[in-house]
């Protein structure tokens, strides 16, 4: 045995946070209570830069539910993320105190009146604690809340990079202005984000409302459908991002339905021909040096997922979004 019995009797004196045993080095990566990349679980904010919060909500959703089952999943992929990135060299554990922040605490959860608070809630808290907020999700309207806690508001109304399948400008739909097809026309009617600094990246899909993609060029958003990502390239398309969003506080929103469902089939409005992985990653790294001032990755649905693949996607893409943001 190689393990002392004082390593044993240290292992077993410490009251260690889920995680944090695993924090740091790249071990048995299977093992351990689950957390977003093996960080440790904290719910106090103190000494935490960046805090990775599950939202495990999809009562917004319009067809095929079951992303409130992505937090959870997200996680259990997630302990495959790696220390480093080799691609970048970045190291992102090493450049910042990163942590999971549990899921949000809903009370209130089967109204998006009632539950969509509760979620602004806990942003507003962690933005107000000076932690750097980036949300799991659930689905896509969870961005909205998410938006008014980061800029107070529209007290600090920010730029938006959005990677998405659709535009989510879309109005009423079944009687509500909350669902996933709508927070960022919700966020340009609260003065949340600025359009004319909105870029929407990869957008498809079956637009017979047509009114979402109007409102989006309507309103002055940069909208790049995925035949003009095609054509121009991940690398272009960064270019093309950056200038609008200028040197402006930026929020980061990445839908997971924006990768082609080969990719990322458990998610609840799949549209066939989108964006490879190889794609997104490289996109996301070309977004080095921005200010962000928060993000989320939204839609995974585990129910419709295959082995985990648009689960571990999304924690790839997590792993992305950390690098820029300690960057
Ligand atoms: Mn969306």
């Amino acid at each position: 045995m190689t393990v002392s019995k004082e390593q044993i009797a240290a292992f077993y004196s410490t009251d260690t946070l889920a995680g944090d045993r695993m924090a740091g080095i790249d071990g048995l990566r299977h093992t351990g209570i689950a957390t977003f990349m093996r960080c440790p679980h904290r719910t106090a904010l103190k000494d935490v830069d960046i805090g990775i919060l599950g939202v495990p909500y999809d009562g917004g959703l319009t067809t095929r539910t079951g992303a409130r089952h992505g937090p959870r999943e997200v996680r259990n992929q997630s302990s495959l993320i790696r220390r480093i990135n080799v691609a970048t060299g970045a190291r992102p554990f090493e450049a910042a105190r990163i942590a999971d922040l549990g899921d949000v605490a809903f009370t209130e959860v089967f109204s998006p009146a009632t539950a969509l608070p509760e979620i602004e809630a806990h942003v507003r808290a962690i933005t107000q604690g000076g932690v750097l907020p980036l949300l799991v999700g659930g689905d896509h309207s969870i961005s909205y809340p998410s938006l008014r806690a980061v800029t107070e508001n529209g007290a600090k109304p920010c730029a938006l990079i959005h990677v998405d399948s659709h535009t989510d400008t879309w109005p009423v739909f079944q009687g509500s202005k909350f669902h996933h097809g709508s927070p960022f026309r919700l966020a340009v009617e609260d003065g949340l984000i600025d359009p004319k600094r909105t870029v929407q990246i990869g957008i498809r899909g079956g637009q017979n409302i047509t009114d979402g993609l109007d409102y989006s060029r309507d309103s002055g958003m940069r909208v790049m459908m995925i035949e003009e990502f095609d054509d121009v390239g991940w690398k272009q398309a960064a270019a093309v991002a950056r200038e609008v969003v200028g040197n402006e506080p930026v929020y980061l929103s990445f839908d997971i339905d924006a990768l082609d469902p080969v990719f990322a089939p458990g998610t609840g409005t799949p549209e066939p021909g989108g964006i490879t992985m190889r794609e997104a990653q490289r996109f996301l790294r070309e977004l080095q040096g921005l200010e962000f001032v928060g993000g989320d990755i939204v839609e995974v649905s585990p129910p419709f997922d295959s082995a985990g693949v648009t689960a571990l996607n999304a924690a790839t893409l997590l792993f992305e979004m950390l690098c820029l943001m300690t960057d």
